[in-house]
């Protein structure tokens, strides 16, 4: 029994200098009977975490810092960037009267607006304002900048979510970045310009619907909530979702990028949601409302601006105390291309 040990440690040894290695050693790891995360579910206070954000205003400018974020890392994922192995996430914060230089990259991005109202983000051409509860999103390749008002304009610190593929497109060796000449992109396009033509449930007449990202780059607060409330007060209520929707690409009715997916969802005052898990390790911000996730073993009691994520296949159970409203956005339309996604309702 020693011997053979000895002889398979010796073995192994003379097969790595090689640069292989013995499947059978790890085969149980390579495929488990189901996923085995190393994420864990996690749970950022705001009250804990915003001062943190607000001081690195007095440490950086926008324009050396190029972007002024704090990153939320999964505990499970140390020094990867990475709150899911496929997404990143992160609060940026700018100051009345900076620019966050223009640049662009194949990473998307989305934006979910926590808190202050006078900042905007130029994508493509077009300023888009920035209000809490927006959802703004960056696709691949787009340039942008980001600015606020001025103090003497009435501009107040903005602190939002950025959620990007960041951790997958590095994993597969996709990153590529431009800075662009000037400091910000000329404005080409009036404000309100892609929701005329993308968002009034019209299209412009020649668009061709097969690009998998979205024409529309903002999803302004007020009209998802209306949607919410008014099937809320029609009585629509999922047992496990409450009343929930997808953000989606107009122009297909496919996900808003490629590669991540966003979600609203309304929780009445009382709610006890049933449990529920998918494989898309899900990162959630809450945009009003407390109560209290149940995720895998874990208890977080959440208020509004809380973020807190979701392993891929951990139980999630969703209680609402008060009337409440959570974002959340997820690696799922990745899953579902390679047809990995799986979801259950229990
Ligand atoms: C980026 O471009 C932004 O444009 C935010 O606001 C976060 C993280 C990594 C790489 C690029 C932004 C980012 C980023």
């Amino acid at each position: 029994m020693t011997d053979l040990k000895t002889e398979r440690a010796e073995y192994y040894g003379q097969i790595r200098r090689k640069n292989m290695a013995p499947l059978w050693e790890s085969l149980h790891n390579l495929v488990p009977p189901q996923p085995r995360p190393q994420a864990q579910a996690a749970i950022w206070k705001y009250a804990d975490v915003r001062d943190l954000v607000m001081q690195s205003g007095g440490l950086i400018t926008a324009e050396e810092a190029v972007r002024r974020v704090l990153f939320l890392e999964n505990p499970g994922l140390p020094d990867k960037a990475s709150i899911t192995p496929a997404l990143y996430a992160g609060l940026q914060l700018i100051m009345p009267g900076e620019i966050a230089p223009s640049h662009r990259h194949t990473q998307s991005a989305l934006r979910f607006i926590v808190e202050g109202s006078t900042a905007y983000t130029a994508v493509d051409g077009e300023r888009v304002p920035m209000k809490p509860g927006d959802f703004i999103i960056t696709p691949s390749w787009t340039w942008h900048d980001h600015g606020n008002k001025s103090a003497q304009e009435g501009g107040e610190p903005v602190i939002w979510l950025d959620g990007l593929d960041i951790p997958i497109v590095y994993h597969l060796d996709q990153g590529f970045a431009e800075n662009y000449p000037d400091r910000e992109q000329p404005v080409q396009r009036q404000a309100g310009d892609s929701i005329a033509r993308y968002a009034q449930n019209m299209l412009p007449v020649r668009h061709r619907a097969n690009n998998p990202t979205s024409p529309l780059f903002s999803y302004p607060y007020d009209r998802t909530r209306e949607a919410l409330d008014t099937l809320q007060r029609n009585g629509e209520l999922d047992e496990w979702d409450g009343v929930k929707l997808r953000y989606a690409n107009p122009a297909t009715g496919g996900y808003p990028m490629p590669t991540m997916a966003a979600f609203m969802q309304f929780l009445p005052a009382g709610f006890c949601g049933r449990q529920y898990r998918s494989t898309d390790a899900t990162v959630y911000s809450v945009v009003e409302g407390a109560g209290v996730a149940k995720v895998g073993g874990r208890v977080f009691e959440f208020a509004a601006r809380d973020i807190f994520v979701a392993p891929s296949w951990a139980t999630v159970n969703l209680d609402a105390t008060v009337d409440t409203v959570l974002f959340s956005y997820s690696d799922r339309p990745i899953l579902s291309a390679l047809d990995l996604l799986r979801e259950e309702r229990i």
